[in-house]
């Protein structure tokens, strides 16, 4: 029994050894494809440290884009818009339920901000969300999401 399984085996072994030597210059190129969009959209600055391990890091949200003063994150069926925003910090941001649907605002990191309730969160309603301390504060909305898919959004305060 135990000569015949080793006997099967070791072709099976053989094979995939042939499989990953003829897939190895694919997956090689495709990791070089993808170090380059890497490359691209991420922008290391010059000289700033950057290795090469910087290609592994997926750049999925990376939030630049200043909202202005008066101007809400809306919530939306079903998503938030914009997605992402930097503010300074103390900022008070506004969330404005632009959609036809009840949503919620809540924090991925429990108490990381006062969420704003379903309840208190009707289409047309509009709430306010301070943010005392700088860091990133990722959010969803548990009625349409949860922390890794549906209406997540991300606040960069400054
Ligand atoms: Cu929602």
């Amino acid at each position: 029994m135990s000569t015949a399984r080793t006997g099967s085996d070791a072709p099976a072994a053989a094979s995939l050894h042939g499989v990953l030597r003829r897939l190895l210059p694919a997956v090689a190129a495709a990791a070089l494809v993808g170090a380059v969009a890497c490359s691209k959209s991420e922008t290391p600055p010059e000289g700033a440290g950057a290795t090469t391990t910087a290609p592994t890091r997926t750049s999925k949200t990376v939030v630049t884009e200043v909202l202005p003063e008066n101007k809400p994150i809306q919530v939306l069926d079903n998503r938030f818009y914009p997605e992402g925003a930097v503010v300074s910090s103390g900022r008070t941001v506004s969330f404005e339920n632009d959609g036809r649907n009840d949503h919620n605002v809540l924090p991925f990191d429990d108490g990381a901000f006062a969420p704003v309730q379903t309840d208190a969160f009707h289409p047309g309603d509009k709430a306010t969300v301070t943010f005392a301390k700088p860091g990133t504060y990722k959010f969803y909305c548990s009625v349409h999401g949860n922390r890794d898919a549906g209406m997540v959004g991300t606040i960069v305060v400054r």
